[in-house]
């Protein structure tokens, strides 16, 4: 009984590990649409061992007449999202809460990318490691609640970092 238990348990994880794979292997298109609402590329950069945060980005390309707005985010792997937006204030990177949400109009795109408009994961549960796919929920007001994965991979180049400057 334990171990024909035991068995499934262990060829059960087998096939996740072999799904994750092959998904990880089926190259860069990854993307969701609900009405004509694209969420493109969920990603998130691998974090340090202590780090209760992460950014995540997307890309949200709504293709319909029908405007919308992403009013909030979750995920299990964090006790709360918030919606960030980094600004300059003279010359220092701040990141401001945006509590309205973020509205995305007929025939627009909204990019969350570095330096800019993000999803804050808080309180993360563990750290995030490149290959990792962590669930993440989208509630738009109008089309409601859209399941997504988050690919954790290092920076794409066209995703360039601030400059770091040093004194
Ligand atoms: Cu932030």
């Amino acid at each position: 009984m334990y171990t024909s238990i035991m068995k499934h348990v262990f060829i059960a994880a087998m096939f996740s590990v072999l799904a994750s794979h092959l998904t990880a292997t089926l190259g860069h298109a990854h993307d969701y649409t609900v009405r004509d609402l694209k969420i493109d590329h969920p990603w998130a950069r691998p974090t340090p061992g202590g780090a209760k945060v992460a950014a995540v980005y997307l890309k949200l390309i709504n293709k319909s007449n029908e405007a919308d707005t992403l009013v909030s985010a979750s995920s299990t792997l964090g006790t709360k999202i918030e919606i960030h937006e980094t600004t300059l204030v003279d010359g220092i990177a701040k990141m401001r809460r945006r509590d309205s949400g973020l509205p995305v109009a007929a025939k627009s795109t909204v990019s969350l990318e570095p330096a800019g408009l993000h999803l804050m994961l808080l309180g993360l549960a563990r750290p995030l490691k490149v290959g990792d796919r962590i669930p993440l929920t989208l509630t738009f007001q109008s089309r409601g609640a859209v399941e997504v994965k988050v690919n954790v991979e290092k920076a794409p180049a066209a995703a360039k970092e601030p400059e770091h400057h040093h004194h």
